[in-house]
């Protein structure tokens, strides 16, 4: 095998990187609002949509997901459309896993 087929091989694999999705607190985004966006685009459950609502609202930000780069950044951007068509400053960042 060349050393560009050995180099292809290896790379396809290779497992994705992973990124966290995580949701800021801030002091006007409504609550019910966050909830239904964690329901909604991260798929929760209302009792865990809930519980991860009220850690970013105490402690500052809180995961909503692990996902590949581009469901990641899909996520985020689904976020931040959602925020500004609502006019909710909330926002979302992705970090790496
Ligand atoms: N802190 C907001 C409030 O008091 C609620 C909130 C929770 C906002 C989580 C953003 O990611 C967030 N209305």
């Amino acid at each position: 095998m060349s050393l560009q087929e050995d180099v292809k091989v290896k790379n396809e694999l290779k497992k994705p990187s992973l990124f966290k999705v995580v949701l800021l607190n801030d002091d006007y985004t409504d609550m019910d609002f966050v909830v239904e966006i964690l329901i909604d685009i991260f798929h929760k459950q209302v009792s865990e949509a809930v519980n991860i609502m009220l850690s970013v609202h105490e402690q500052g930000r809180g995961i909503c997901g692990v996902y590949t780069k581009e469901i990641a950044e899909t996520k985020v951007a689904q976020v931040e459309l959602r925020a500004n068509e609502n006019e909710f400053p909330l926002k979302a960042i992705i970090e790496e896993a």
